[in-house]
């Protein structure tokens, strides 16, 4: 009897002592910035300026680097037939359902070093102070490095079993197609369904993330409890004219299509704001042919992007902007025609249970937080479709994103770090 009593004391004991090691393990701040100025590295040109665009040259290398740290850091490293990046660390538990969380390392043309690369380099941090600290979680955990994440979210939509033959045939900026690109990085295009994985498969998705948007920084706030991430459509808007002699042909008797695409631009511009919210449209990227100062253009190519949290209001603003894109065209004398681009990201809301276990971690580090939503798209919003997921942001400074200037400080990096881990410990005390 006496010796029952003194094992159960024992064990609850050491359980208690294993409890308070566990709220007291803490990210290394250096490494975690040492791992992020690193990567920073890889496509780095003389000035200074990264270009990691997905299946780059650039980008292979970085991924090479991180596949490394991965490795060191003790985790199981394999690459699915998407390109994405999974390292996987055993629980104590090999029954349960693995938590996963992790970001994405490519970049927009002249990009920054802080999106995606704070969640993957926080994501390896988190398992190496696990590591420090001799922590063994009870569920097992999944690092993921998503690939192409720029492109539309690839990589997570491929998991999401949400990629079609189409979304192969997208090129990006290097000229590769997602087809050619995948494999470039070590992926399979032909197997790319069997990427999904079904809804009951992984506990819980996380992300950290750089905020994007000057809310936290502006405000003071350390840490954002993300509510719901916005749906993205893109299109290919195309103004088909008459290229002809620029100095011959006449202005009433031209079918210029550069013209009718510039008188587009401002139509996207006026539709997005005649509607009230939080909703918002651009045109990134035009290219006019042949494109010479001496030929009237006769084709152009432009993007349209539409982005906001209601899949209706999206499709609302692009049925008004066709209307304006086809009233334009008559008048110009030319044709405009619409295609979607196979890279659409759907709106999704995080889960409230991840939400809360955020919050409480939050509060229990100290750390002052704001519950808001995305205007960007991530990751997480196409694991959202598959598991309970939850964001975490930490400021940008000025809110610049998507630019060479993109700026988070070491402090910010290891706050949020700090809260992806025990929100990990805490939700492997709490799932199933
Ligand atoms: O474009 C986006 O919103 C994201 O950064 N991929
Ligand atoms: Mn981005
Ligand atoms: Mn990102």
């Amino acid at each position: 009897m006496f010796l029952r009593i003194s094992v159960l004391l024992f064990s609850f004991l050491c359980f208690q002592t294993s409890l308070a090691q566990n709220a007291a393990v803490r990210v290394n701040k250096d490494r975690l910035e040492n791992h992020i100025l690193t990567l920073a590295t890889y496509g780095q040109d003389d000035q200074g300026v990264t270009n990691r665009v997905a299946y780059s040259d650039a980008d292979l290398a970085g991924r090479a680097y991180v596949i490394d740290l991965m490795k060191n850091a003790g985790l199981t490293v394999h690459i699915d037939f998407a390109g994405n990046i999974i390292g996987k660390r055993a629980g104590k538990d090999a029954s349960k359902k693995p938590i996963a969380f992790g970001s994405h390392i490519d970049m927009v043309p002249n990009g920054g070093n802080y999106d995606g690369c704070v969640g993957s380099m926080g994501a390896i941090e988190v398992i190496e102070s696990l590591n420090d600290a001799n922590i063994t979680t009870i569920h097992p955990l999944e690092v993921i490095i998503f690939s192409d994440e720029e492109g539309g979210v690839f990589g997570s939509r491929a998991m999401a079993g949400a990629i079609n033959d189409t979304a192969l045939e997208v090129q990006n900026s290097t000229g590769y197609s997602v087809r050619e690109g995948v494999s470039r990085i070590g992926g399979d295009p032909d197997k790319i369904s069997q990427v999904a994985r079904t809804e009951d498969e992984l506990a819980a998705f996380l992300e950290l993330h750089i905020e994007q948007g000057g809310t936290l920084y502006n405000e003071g706030v350390d840490i954002g409890v993300v509510e719901g991430i916005v749906g993205i459509k893109w299109w290919n808007v195309t103004f088909n004219g008459f290229a002809n002699h620029a100095g011959t042909t006449p202005m009433d008797m031209r079918q210029d299509a550069l013209l009718a695409a510039s008188k587009f631009v401002i139509a996207v511009n006026e539709v997005v704001l005649g509607y009230e919210g939080k909703h918002v449209g651009t045109v990134g990227r035009i290219m006019a042919k042949p494109g010479a100062p001496n030929v009237i253009p006769g084709e152009v190519i432009l993007s349209l992007e539409i982005r906001d949290l209601s899949s209706e209001k999206i499709s609302q603003l692009f049925k008004d902007i066709k209307v304006r894109g086809e009233q334009i065209a008559k008048e110009g004398k030319v044709q405009v025609s619409f295609s979607p681009i196979d890279a659409t990201a759907k709106p999704a809301l995080t889960a409230p249970s991840i939400q809360k276990a955020i919050e409480a971690t939050a509060k229990e580090l100290d750390f002052s937080y704001k519950y808001m939503p995305s205007g960007a798209g991530h990751d997480a919003q196409d694991m959202a479709l598959i598991t309970p997921a939850g964001m975490i942001f930490v400021p940008s400074k000025g809110g610049i994103s998507h630019s060479p200037k993109e700026f988070t400080s070491a402090i910010d990096m290891a706050n949020g770090t700090n809260v992806l881990l025990h929100t990990i410990l805490k939700l492997d005390g709490e799932l199933n």
